[in-house]
């Protein structure tokens, strides 16, 4: 069975995913903005002293272990992070002092919301939430007026050690008293999403996966491949890993079970140590790497590499292994569709900067429609592929 190239449609992607909303450097939050003085988006990291901002950052893009941030030093200023794992993974982290003053006339709030994608609020469920459930409400209301195109996120922080009968009632009553301050201010139709999280267990990675998706123009496209590779191979769920940070960027609609994903980031952990210990190049993961562990309930987990920087984990049963070929050859469908997602991306960007036009003639010259709905593209990329049935 082999895999040509040239039988693929010229131009396999929907037509609206995203590719309106890029400037020169990064991904674009704003569709029509022409050029953006700090490019890349950017998620600020609020709330109170001690709440936790500093380790989740360290504990998720430096690996640090979570003991380890028992010594962190208060931050004093403003401190920028760059991440920039792969085309799709890139953004600026910005730790905020917890004593910081937004009412202040030194603040410049236009510069710091306006270029902002995100806003992660981080409040510790462990201490009395109410001054930061003020703060919150203080630091939305300014930040919705510089820019109503922000996500705010309320991390509800180091519920490690809290059962889950008072999780579950920290947040719901974290959720009501912000949505009634918001509603009091006038301000209803903000969105507010909340998570819980702990730096000791895998729910920080997942809080901030989701966090990170958001600004991911390209992920309903993403989504749209897994959801047609994964039926078509067996699959019972599948994730797309930023290996480095180990946040999944994507993965197929089916809901997420956390087991399921802290068994694929403890496999993305076992195969890069173990690749470190027998590799002797400086990057463990490389393009060769695959993995596949066979658990003791009839489940097996594989790994395939799809660039340098990505992975996708599989989790599926394993009588459905037994046509691995099958498997293989959906795989190299996808990984394909993926490195076109990732050739239109550097394109676009590309052209944007030799030319100063606007977006309209831009999406003329490419044939980019912006606006047209059409999902039958994408599907025809990976639909060819045989099916397990
Ligand atoms: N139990 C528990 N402790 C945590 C968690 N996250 C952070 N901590 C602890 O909280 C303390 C404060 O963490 P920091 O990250 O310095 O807090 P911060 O929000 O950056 O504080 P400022 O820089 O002063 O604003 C540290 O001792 C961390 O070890 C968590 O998920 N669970
Ligand atoms: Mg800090």
């Amino acid at each position: 069975m082999s895999y040509e190239h040239e039988d693929y449609p010229e131009d396999p992607f929907p037509k609206d995913f995203g590719y309106c909303a890029y400037d020169q450097d990064g991904l674009d939050l704003e569709p029509n903005a022409t050029s953006n003085s700090e490019t890349k988006p950017r998620i600020l990291l609020m709330g109170l002293r001690r709440s936790g901002k500093s380790s989740i950052q360290k504990v998720v893009f430096h690996k640090m272990s979570p003991n380890e941030t028992l010594f962190l030093e208060s931050t004093s200023k403003i401190v920028k992070d760059d991440i920039n794992n792969s085309s799709f993974v890139q953004f600026q982290i910005w730790d905020f002092p917890g004593q910081i003053d937004f009412i202040e006339p030194t603040f410049d709030s236009d510069m710091i919301f306006g270029g902002c994608g995100a806003l992660v609020f981080v409040i510790d469920a462990k201490d009395d939430y109410i001054e930061a459930l003020t703060k919150f409400k203080n630091t939305v209301i300014k930040a919705y007026k510089v820019n109503p195109r922000i996500k705010f996120e309320v991390f509800i922080h180091k519920v490690d050690g809290i059962s889950d009968d008072s999780k579950m009632e920290s947040q719901r009553d974290i959720h009501q008293r912000s949505s009634d301050d918001l509603s009091e201010a006038g301000l209803d139709q903000i969105h507010l999403s909340f998570h819980l999280t702990s730096i000791y267990d895998h729910s920080i990675f997942e809080a901030f996966s989701k966090v990170v998706q958001k600004l991911i123009p390209q992920l309903p496209t993403l989504e749209n491949l897994l959801n047609i590779f994964i039926p078509n191979s067996g699959i019972e769920k599948a994730f797309l890993f930023d290996v480095v940070s180990k946040i999944y960027i994507a993965t197929d609609s089916s809901p997420v079970d956390m087991q399921a994903y802290e068994l694929c980031c403890d496999m993305i952990d076992m195969v890069i140590d173990l690749s470190s210990i027998y590799s002797s190049e400086e990057t463990a993961f490389d393009s060769g790497s695959s993995s596949l562990i066979k658990l003791n309930n009839n489940t097996i987990l594989y790994m395939r590499e799809v660039n340098k920087f990505l992975a996708l984990v599989c989790i599926l049963r394993e009588e459905n292994f037994n046509r691995q070929g099958v498997i293989d050859y959906n795989f190299i469908c996808f990984r394909d569709a993926i490195s076109e997602v990732f050739e239109l991306r550097l394109k676009r960007q590309k052209q944007l900067e030799n030319a100063d036009q606007d977006d309209d003639e831009l999406a003329d010259d490419q044939g980019i429609t912006i606006g047209r709905s059409s999902h039958e593209n994408d599907t025809a990329v990976v639909s060819r592929a045989p099916k397990i049935t």
